[in-house]
This record gives structure tokens, sequence and C-alpha cells, in this order.
């Protein structure tokens, strides 16, 4: 097994960051009696606890591999894409659900998204620079792709819904495009892009601080106001169609 570095630091925060999280969310769950309501909360609760234990497999080691890339050793946070391939489409299924969507666009949403995570581990663990690089081009592909349904698709299926159910869902697609648009930024300065202008220490700050905002922040934005998860939670005409 490999040794974690100083930056244990900040996956020991992430850890405890996602803990704290997930305590709050079933706090203010606990009380919520309406079907659609708890959908919010069961999801929004899952992606924060499969967070704080990937966070854990990290920081105590068991996370991380390293892979040979010419004659360069890199360390690599494997557990991050195991994070990543569940909670993401979670995440995704918040904003479906606020907004209404139907089935097919949620189903494309998630497919794109497995698929830009999946491409993203290959691009991690491949020995080769250039095909390291060729991955995370096909990876960004994906999620400019899911990002252009989320301005699109989404954005048009929610126009049929409650005034405050937009303007929440504006904000929050607003935060998940600025956000997840670092990630691909932050990976390939990093480590993984071998180009190193951002040492594994300031990557996995970065990486930590995005999760926690993209997972945590979201999730406290989406549940804050209950009259407005009660509004999204009225079936209509479109998500019924
Ligand atoms: C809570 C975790 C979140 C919101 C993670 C989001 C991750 C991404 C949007 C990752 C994207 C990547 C690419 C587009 C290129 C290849 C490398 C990745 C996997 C970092």
């Amino acid at each position: 097994m490999v040794t974690v570095g100083a930056e244990s630091l900040w996956l020991w925060i992430g850890t405890l960051g996602m803990t704290i999280g997930t305590l709050y969310f079933v706090g203010r769950g606990r009380g919520v009696t309406d079907k659609k309501m708890q959908e919010f909360y069961i999801i929004t609760i899952f992606i924060t606890t499969i967070a704080a234990a990937m966070y854990l497999l990290m920081a105590t080691g068991f996370g991380l591999t390293q892979v040979q890339v010419g004659n360069r050793t890199l360390d690599i946070y494997w557990a991050r894409y195991a994070d990543w391939v569940f909670t993401t489409p979670l995440l995704l299924l918040d904003l479906a659900l606020l907004a209404g969507a139907n089935r097919n666009t949620i189903a494309t949403l998630v497919g794109l998204d497995v698929f830009m995570i999946a491409t993203g581990l290959i691009a991690a663990l491949e020995p080769n620079a250039t095909y390291r690089i060729m991955w995370w081009g096909i990876s960004t592909g994906a999620l400019l792709a899911l990002l252009y349904i989320l301005v699109g698709t989404l954005s048009k299926q929610v126009e049929t819904r409650d005034a405050e159910v937009q303007s929440l869902f504006s904000t929050l697609r607003n935060l998940t495009m600025v956000l997840w648009l670092l990630y691909p930024v932050v990976w390939i300065l990093g480590t993984e892009g071998t180009i190193g202008i951002l040492p594994l220490y300031w990557e996995t700050a970065a990486f930590m601080v995005l999760d926690l905002s993209a997972k945590v922040g979201f999730g406290f934005l989406l549940l804050r106001s209950r009259a407005v998860l009660e509004k999204a939670s009225t079936p209509t005409a479109a998500a019924t169609a």
C-alpha cells in the first residue's frame, strides 16, 4: 500500500465536512413526511454519505495507488472515481427531479455522466502520457454535452413549474456548471495531467473545496426551503406527460 503524504490533512477535513453535512441533512429530514419531498432528502443524504466514506478511504491510504508514466511515478487517488461515479448521477437526479424532467432526459444525463467518470478513470490510470490527455479530452467532451442538456432541455422543462422552483433550479444549475467545469481544470493542472503545475498537496485541497461545495453546499441550498421543495413535489403536466 502507498503511504498518504501531507495532503492527508485535506482528506481528513473532507471526511469531517462530508460527515457533518450528512448529519445535518439527516437532522433536517426527520419530520419530513411527504413522499416526494423525502426523495430529495434520501438522494442528498446518500451523496454526502458516499463521499464521507470515500474521503475516509483516501485519508487512510486504501484509496491511493501509483501509476508509472514514462519515468515518473504518479500518486493517484482512485477512490475519487468510485465516489464520483455514484455521487454525480445522484446530484443530477436532484436537479432533474427539481426541474420535473422526463425519464429520457434523466437517462441521457446519467448516461453521459457515468461515461464522463469512467473515461476520467481511464485517463487517470493510463500509462501513456499522450493517451492520458486524449481520454481527458473525451471525458471533458461528455461534460460539455451534459452541461448543454442542463442549460437546454432541463432549463426548458422547468419553465412549466412554479416561479420559486425555477429560481432555485437556476441557482443550483449555475452552481453546478461553474463547479463541475473546474474539475477537469484541476485535474489537468494537477498530478494526473503530468505537467505538475499544481502539486498533489494543493490539488487535493482544491478537490476537497470543490467536493464540499458541490455536495454539502448544493444540498444545503436545495433543502433550505421546505416551501419551495413542497411546490417542486407537486407533479406538473410536463412530468406526467
Ligand atoms: C461531488 C463530486 C463532483 C461534483 C465531481 C465532479 C467531477 C467532474 C465533473 C469530473 C470531470 C473530469 C473531466 C471532465 C475530465 C477528466 C477528469 C475528471 C474526471 C476530473
